[in-house]
């Protein structure tokens, strides 16, 4: 806890990401008793298990691009697999799990996993509702606003998880747990009343290389000042094409184009190449970006993160920034499709400020240690 009670401004996650084409893995290389789980539950439930030459293993792979062994429809069969294999939803398909549901007093809606983010923000349009999909300060991450979970346990119980009830602590866990303890069929979401936004991308050339970390680096350092505005800076990387480019996501949740937080990201301090900040709806964005064109992830391609947090610091993001371009242009050029990139995401004091407000912070990160 050292490391976060030195904590002088704010977080600033790393996000390095990596789209490649998929490899021919499945069913036929998994190891034994992987491949005698597959064949139980095909024999047990064979309309929803699906093996790579059949049409639905396809259908589902296209749609979704994740490594996948088998598919099944949850949470019936859970328990017929072995246990290693019951929190694994990369062999578990969740797309038919498809429920958009306003409450009856529009405070929260139900979210089956198999919607995606661009079903819930159309969803939510026409009554001016928005809910949290991704990294605003404002309101904290997007985990900091789901009221409650309906998942599956590994013995196939199936229960709802709140701040409050008896199932407090896996709600708690859940926040950062990915899919280690249980399988989320349902996630209830806050709604927030924001008919129109300022958002949008802005993209520039190699030219802009420092001013683009400067402006970066002084939103995670003062961003927390504008609690509306939140953005998301990626650099983006195609080897085979020799090209490094630079990109900032940004987002004022405000009807009037005045945040002055962004003022490093326009001119004359920076000239985008392109630039779709404008004022809209997130549904509309959320429809045009989604799959974003910086980095399309069309069939038979996959994407992995990784994700690692530090201290705002330029020097080091100066050392990343330059450690990761460089190495993926020199090793990687000859991997055709290849789309590499970092997002130096700001996580302001706001976002954990927020976190301890809404039950909680499983990071356990205190910036109240500060000095
Ligand atoms: C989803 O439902 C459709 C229609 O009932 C069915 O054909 C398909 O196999 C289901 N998909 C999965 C993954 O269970
Ligand atoms: C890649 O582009 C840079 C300029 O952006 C250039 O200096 C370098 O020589 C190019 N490398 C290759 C292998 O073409
Ligand atoms: C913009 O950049 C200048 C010079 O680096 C800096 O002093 C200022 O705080 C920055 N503004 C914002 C809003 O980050
Ligand atoms: C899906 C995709 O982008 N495929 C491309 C991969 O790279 C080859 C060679 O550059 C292209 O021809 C494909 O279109």
């Amino acid at each position: 806890m050292l490391f976060f009670s030195a904590l002088v401004a704010s977080l600033l996650s790393i996000l390095a990401t990596v789209s490649k084409p998929m490899d021919a893995v499945f069913v036929s290389s998994v190891p034994g008793s992987a491949k005698i789980a597959c064949s139980i539950t095909e024999s047990k439930n064979p309309q929803n298990t699906f093996f790579p030459s059949r049409a639905g293993y396809i259908d589902e792979t296209k749609s979704h691009n994740m490594l996948a062994n088998m598919r099944l429809r949850p949470p019936k069969f859970i328990s017929s697999l072995p246990r290693r294999y019951h929190h694994d939803s990369n062999i578990l398909s969740t797309s038919n799990l498809t429920t958009l549901a306003l409450s009856s007093d529009s405070s929260t809606v139900s979210v089956g996993p198999g919607n995606r983010w661009r079903d819930v923000y159309a969803y939510l349009q026409s009554s001016g509702l928005v809910v949290l999909g991704g990294r605003v300060g404002e309101h904290g991450f997007a985990s900091d606003n789901v009221v409650k979970y309906e998942c599956v346990l590994g013995s196939g119980i199936i229960m709802e998880a709140t701040a409050t009830n008896d199932h407090s602590d896996l709600f708690w866990a859940l926040k950062v747990g990915g899919n280690s303890f249980c399988l989320v069929t349902r996630f209830d979401l806050t709604t927030y009343r924001s008919p129109q936004v300022w958002v949008g991308i802005a993209q520039y050339d190699q030219s802009q290389r420092t001013p683009y970390l400067d402006a970066v680096y002084n939103f995670g350092a003062y961003g927390a000042l504008d609690l509306k505005a939140a953005i998301v800076p990626t650099v983006v990387i195609l080897p085979a094409q020799n090209v490094t480019a630079y990109a900032a996501a940004k987002f004022d949740d405000s009807e009037l184009n005045n945040a002055a937080v962004f003022e490093n990201f326009t001119a004359p301090q920076m000239v985008p190449v392109a630039n779709s900040y404008s004022l809209q709806s997130l549904g509309a964005y959320v429809a045009l970006t989604d799959p974003l064109p910086a980095c399309p992830t069309p069939f038979g391609l996959r994407q992995e993160f990784r994700v690692m947090p530090c201290v705002v610091n330029r020097q080091a993001m100066e050392l990343v920034h330059n450690t990761f371009t460089i190495s993926v242009l020199a090793k990687l050029s000859g991997v055709a499709n290849l789309t590499a990139s970092v997002t130096f995401q700001p996580a302001t004091k706001e976002f954990i400020r927020q976190g301890i407000a809404r039950s909680g912070n499983p990071q356990e990160v205190d910036i109240f240690k500060a000095p």
